[in-house]
């Protein structure tokens, strides 16, 4: 069969990628609504070489839909979503509006592609850089058994949308002009401060939580928890922001159970894994780089090594290109999954 697909947030950075990633899929769609704010109402989009017109996301555009993917924020989904379900569509949300809610499956369909068997309407897309570190460390933990992840992140300015890169490139100018960059976006747009982050780090991506990490690291900490259903799995995470447009890298340290297990044994773990490609050749200076994960969807390993106090400890260095394996190719990904499992 086929599908009226519709796409909630369509000119955005994500967006943008889902109606290309449904294209380069050759998704089965029969008809493509495009929905963004008032703003966008009336934009021209190509899809397959037709022009699409962009419509306001409304609640009565939701009739006949049968797959929504939304990426237009937490808000536009919390008010939109249920409307959709309620017109008899799934929502593949891309947004943290659902994901923690016990009645939604989180779902990275090499992990646990399953759990969408239990779907009420909604299923979660989890946050970018949750998702390309559980597809790392699944297969670590299917052989070896996993106790205990710490991450810290070096992250792409598109993850904060596209109005962030445009102010990136403006302060790189800027600063090569010998001018002062103005900063009004980044680290969060409603945060109180702003920094520039061409030629900086930032270790803030989103909003403090009392406990002192960042929501950011949070939805690592919480998300990979509930992906890998283990709700005492010991993770910490330190989120930062790179200068770099598109592609999420992380350092992983993880420590596993079983004993007498080498790096190299994992490489060959990861060499079969689904959605991995292992780039892991020291000698010849070959290791995952954002600019070569850009615009592809698997998730890049590489810098495996043991740890050298701990044999149970390793280190790893994991890369993906946000855009598309942390949200656009997951999205359409979970929904290829739903129609392999003939639940759409
Ligand atoms: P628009 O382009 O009309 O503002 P990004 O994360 O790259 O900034 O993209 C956000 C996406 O969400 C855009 O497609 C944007 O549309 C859309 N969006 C933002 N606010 C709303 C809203 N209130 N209703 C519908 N779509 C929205
Ligand atoms: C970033 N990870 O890089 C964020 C973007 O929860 O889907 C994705 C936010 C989310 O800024």
């Amino acid at each position: 069969s086929t599908y009226h697909v519709a796409v909630v947030g369509a000119t955005g950075a994500v967006g943008e990628q889902m109606i290309r990633t449904l294209e380069e899929r050759n998704f089965p769609i029969s008809r493509l609504t495009l929905m963004a704010s008032k703003r966008s109402s009336g934009k021209k989009v190509l899809f397959k070489g037709e022009e699409i017109t962009v419509i306001e996301a409304k609640e009565e555009h939701f009739k006949d839909v049968d797959i929504a993917l939304f990426s237009a924020g937490g808000t536009v989904s919390k008010s939109l979503a249920p409307h959709a379900v309620k017109h008899g569509a799934v929502v593949i949300d891309n947004t943290s509006a659902y994901r923690m809610d016990p009645n939604v499956p989180l779902v990275v369909p090499e992990v646990n592609e399953q759990d969408l068997m239990k779907h009420q309407g909604i299923i979660a897309n989890p946050n970018c850089s949750t998702i390309q570190m559980v597809v790392a460390l699944e297969p670590i933990r299917k052989k070896f058994g996993l106790k205990r992840v710490i991450t810290s992140t070096y992250q792409a300015v598109s993850g904060a949308g596209t109005r962030a890169v445009d102010e990136m490139y403006m302060q790189s100018k800027a600063m090569l002009e010998g001018e002062k960059p103005e900063a009004n976006i980044l680290p969060v747009k409603n945060d109180n401060k702003h920094y520039p982050i061409a030629f900086n780090a930032i270790p803030q991506i989103d909003v403090f939580q009392d406990n002192g990490f960042t929501f950011e690291e949070m939805k690592m900490i919480n998300e990979t928890r509930k992906i890998m259903h283990m709700p005492k799995l010991k993770v910490g995470a330190t989120c930062v922001r790179i200068p770099v447009v598109r592609g999420h890298s992380e350092s992983i340290y993880f420590e596993i159970e079983q004993s007498n297990v080498t790096a190299e044994d994992i490489r060959t773990v990861l060499a079969d894994a689904p959605g991995i490609t292992l780039v892991d050749r020291p000698s010849e200076q070959l290791y995952p780089l954002p600019l070569d994960a850009t615009g592809q969807r698997d998730v890049f390993v590489g810098r495996l090594r043991n740890d050298l106090d701990d044999e149970f400890g390793f280190h790893m260095w994991v890369v993906s290109d946000n855009l598309l394996k942390g949200a656009a190719w997951n999205s359409v990904q979970i929904a290829e999954s739903l129609r392999k499992l003939e639940l759409v």
